[in-house]
């Protein structure tokens, strides 16, 4: 849930505000399909086994991350082309903990450049990852220490971005709390969305969306529907459920029939007071800690989100477990103090239009009209009038905060969208959505602005360097979106 959606989603759960969902969130909630069914667990009988729990993996320090080729049966019985990120552990995770002094080594031999990009991480320039491509055949280094634990993600940041990210390369970044093994499951639950072929191939023409790269079979872990991973639950006790929206432009709404998720991170970043909710939106590339409380000794549920493309999650009962209370420990409070009250800094208008596209569609992404070939139109996302290369940067001053007011100006009735907007290098406090402020105090990595208002965050830059900001639809952030913050 994204952190500005998330955050107004808590503030619909709380004032009935309403006004945060956008059309293109109506429209799919508006189809939300009831996936709890008190079934007996059958897939997973004697093999409960879901390495996606991670309660008992220890934080490691060093780690090689190989980017390869590989295939993967998302559709069972097909194999797909994908590119891999390979650490050894799950999904090509990372697990470490904060204040660790840590190594990544990364290897290429897919056959296009790319480059990484720790989302949501708190790094030094130049350990950031966008501005080091990595060759085929090539490899990088990385070494850096994290002053904070959560539940971040990384991906490459090569652009065209679409195309890499859709082949399958993501994987989760997860900074383990001390107080995280404490809960009775830690579980890694990694959103996409796929366009494959009956085949199983990944071809744009198996999008089920106009305007956005929508896949038709959605993923857990890069696994659909059966093959799901499930998480297992005792009455009584609480497991930590750790969700990452990985789609490049689909939104995820989930729910858990007869259950509430106590929500205790957005974007990776607790939250001074934790709340409860029946549903959890999650914006591309935002991400939520939730608790889920067995609240049954038998049957199996299923976390499932508005459509039926093969997103449901199974939460297998197993009995009576001991009554845990929440091991979560909310942080102090560290809001800019005055910060309602200051005066916009900087401000950044969202919007779209048709382009006449020299040399065609850029990125991977769907022009709109005309496609490859001189002389089409094609679509362009903008900020303040104009499309990346051409975007003028932003220049901050290192150590002062600045109140930064994102308004969706987007009026192009087919593409309207919200935009989740990320900015790289440092987390930003949510301060007002359309002026009304987040229930509690909310830093995000990733916000959504809604369509047709505003989201004013406020930011400050402890690291010099150039760091992005763009929209986190990717097909956006390919086709002009996304520009950068020079803090010096
Ligand atoms: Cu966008």
């Amino acid at each position: 849930m994204k952190k500005l959606f998330l955050a107004a989603c808590a503030v619909m759960a709380i004032f009935q505000f309403v006004a945060c969902t956008g059309a293109f969130a109506q429209e799919r909630v508006g189809n939300a399909k009831s996936g709890a069914t008190e079934s007996t667990y059958k897939n997973y009988e004697g093999s409960m086994n879901n390495p996606f729990n991670i309660i008992s993996v220890a934080p490691a320090s060093q780690f090689h991350i190989a980017i390869e080729p590989g295939k993967q049966e998302i559709v069972t019985g097909r194999q797909t082309n994908v590119n891999n990120y390979a650490t050894g552990f799950p999904g090509g995770a990372i697990i470490t903990a904060k204040n660790t002094n840590l190594t990544i080594n990364v290897t290429s031999t897919i056959d296009t450049v790319t480059s990484m990009h720790w989302h949501g991480l708190k790094v030094v320039n130049d350990q950031d990852g966008p501005f080091t491509p990595i060759q085929p055949g090539g490899s990088a280094a990385f070494q850096f220490s994290l002053a904070e634990a959560g539940t971040f993600w990384y991906h490459p940041h090569h652009r065209p971005i679409l195309p890499q990210l859709n082949s399958g390369m993501y994987a989760p970044f997860i900074v383990k709390e001390t107080y995280d093994t404490a809960y009775a499951g830690d579980y890694i639950l990694m959103l996409d969305d796929w366009a494959l072929s009956p085949e199983g191939t990944i071809d744009d023409r198996y999008t089920i969306a106009h305007m956005e790269i929508v896949g038709s079979v959605e993923t857990v872990n890069k696994r659909t529907g059966e093959a799901i991973y499930p998480v297992e639950l005792k009455k009584g006790e609480i497991v930590k459920l750790r969700f990452i929206n990985a789609s490049t432009a689909q939104l995820h709404t989930l729910h858990l029939d007869g259950h509430e998720f106590t929500v205790t991170h957005l974007d990776g970043h607790p939250l001074t007071s934790s709340f409860t909710t029946r549903t959890i939106t999650l914006f591309p590339g935002e991400r939520a800690d939730v608790e889920l409380k067995g609240i049954h000794n038998s049957g199996t549920f299923y976390i499932v989100n508005e459509r039926n493309f093969g997103m449901r999650i199974p939460v297998v009962y197993t009995g009576a477990g001991r009554d845990m209370q929440s091991p979560f420990v909310p942080p102090q409070m560290k809001a800019f103090p005055g910060i309602a009250d200051k005066a916009v800094d900087l401000t950044y208008v969202l919007a779209s239009r048709m382009s006449r596209g020299g040399g065609g569609r850029m990125g991977g992404g769907r022009g709109m009209m005309g496609g490859r070939g001189s002389g089409g139109m094609r679509m362009e996302w903008t900020i303040n009038g104009l499309a990346h290369p051409n975007i003028p940067p932003t220049r901050v001053n290192v150590g002062q905060v600045y109140k930064i007011r994102f308004v969706n100006n987007d009026r192009m009735m087919m593409t309207q969208t919200s935009h989740p907007m990320h900015i790289h290098g440092e987390h930003f406090l949510v301060v007002s959505v359309n002026g009304t402020p987040p229930p509690s105090e909310m830093w995000l990595d990733t916000v959504e602005i809604p369509i047709g208002q505003y989201v004013d965050v406020a930011i400050r830059f402890d690291n010099p360097g150039t760091w992005m900001m763009h929209c986190h639809i990717i097909d956006h952030e390919d086709n002009g979106m996304l520009t950068v913050i020079i803090a010096e």
